[in-house]
C-alpha cells in the first residue's frame, strides 16, 4: 500500500486554496494569524484577554477551531466582535477549505486583523497553511521545556513563542529559559513573549506584538504627487 501520493495532493490542494486566501488577505490589507498550541495551553483565554484590551469599534475578528462544541465562540463572542466556531467533527486541525467557507460571509474589507485559534494539537496543524501571515505557537508551562525539540516543525514554522501560564511557575519545575533555548535550537532568532493571562504579565508585549505586524500589513499609502 502506497499512502504517499494521496496525502501530496490532499496537501498540495489545501496549499492552493491557502494562497488564493493569502492573495485575498493581501488585497484587503488585514494581518491573519494562526495560533497553534497543544490543547488546553491557554489560546482561547489569550483571546479573551485581547478582545477585552481592544476598542469596541476595532476591526477584528476571530475564527476558533474545535473536533466538538461552540464553547471557544460562546466564550470570545461576549466581547462584541464577529465570532465564528469551526467545529471539524473529529478532524485535529483546520484547514483552508474550512476558513475560505467560514469567512464566505464576512465582508474581509472591514477587517484588520483575523485571529484564527485552531485545534488544540501541536502537531498536525503545522502541516495545514491557511492563507496566513504568521503562525504563533503557545506553549504552557505545565507541558515541559522539552516540547520545541519534540515537535519540532510548529516551532520552526512560527513567528512568535508565547509561554504562557507564567503564574503558575513557583508551582510547576519547568525551566523556562531552558524552553526558549529549545525553541531557539529549533527557530533561530525566535520571538519570544511571556505571559499570563491570569495576571496579565507580559499580556502588554503581545498586543504590541500584534500591533506591529498589524501597522506592517497595511497597504502603503499613495505616495502624494508634488
Ligand atoms: N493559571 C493560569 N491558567 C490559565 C492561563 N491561561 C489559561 N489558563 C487556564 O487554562 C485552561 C485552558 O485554557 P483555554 O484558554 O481554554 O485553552 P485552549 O488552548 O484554548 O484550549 P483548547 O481550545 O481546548 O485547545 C483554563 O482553565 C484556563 O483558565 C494563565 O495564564 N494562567
Ligand atoms: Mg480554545
Amino acid at each position: 500500500m502506497n499512502r504517499v501520493p494521496l496525502e501530496k495532493k490532499v496537501l498540495s490542494e489545501n496549499d492552493r486554496l491557502a494562497a488564493e486566501l493569502r492573495a485575498r488577505f493581501q488585497e484587503h490589507g488585514f494581518l491573519c494569524v494562526n495560533i497553534i498550541s497543544s490543547p488546553g495551553s491557554g489560546k482561547t483565554t489569550l483571546l479573551e484577554r485581547t478582545l477585552e484590551k481592544l476598542p469596541k469599534n476595532d476591526r477584528v475578528a476571530v475564527l476558533t477551531g474545535d473536533i466538538q462544541t461552540e464553547n471557544d465562540a460562546n466564550r470570545l463572542k461576549r466581547f462584541g466582535f464577529p465570532v465564528k466556531q469551526i467545529t471539524t467533527g473529529g478532524t485535529c486541525h483546520l484547514d483552508a477549505r474550512m476558513i475560505e467557507r467560514h469567512l464566505s460571509d464576512w465582508p474581509l474589507e472591514d477587517l484588520d486583523v483575523l485571529f484564527i485559534e485552531n485545534v488544540g494539537n501541536l502537531v498536525c496543524p503545522s502541516s495545514y497553511d491557511l492563507g496566513e501571515e504568521a503562525k504563533i505557537v503557545v506553549l504552557s508551562v505545565t507541558e515541559g521545556e522539552d516540547k520545541p525539540l519534540k515537535y519540532p516543525s510548529i516551532f520552526f514554522k512560527s513567528d512568535l513563542l508565547v509561554l504562557s501560564k507564567v503564574d503558575l511557575l513557583p508551582y510547576v519545575p519547568f525551566d523556562i529559559d531552558g524552553a526558549a533555548e529549545n525553541a531557539r535550537k529549533v527557530h533561530p532568532g525566535m520571538e519570544i513573549v511571556r505571559v499570563s493571562c491570569q495576571t496579565g504579565d507580559g499580556l502588554q508585549e503581545w498586543m504590541t506584538w500584534i500591533e506591529r505586524r498589524r501597522q506592517a500589513r497595511k497597504p502603503l499609502e499613495p505616495t502624494a504627487t508634488r
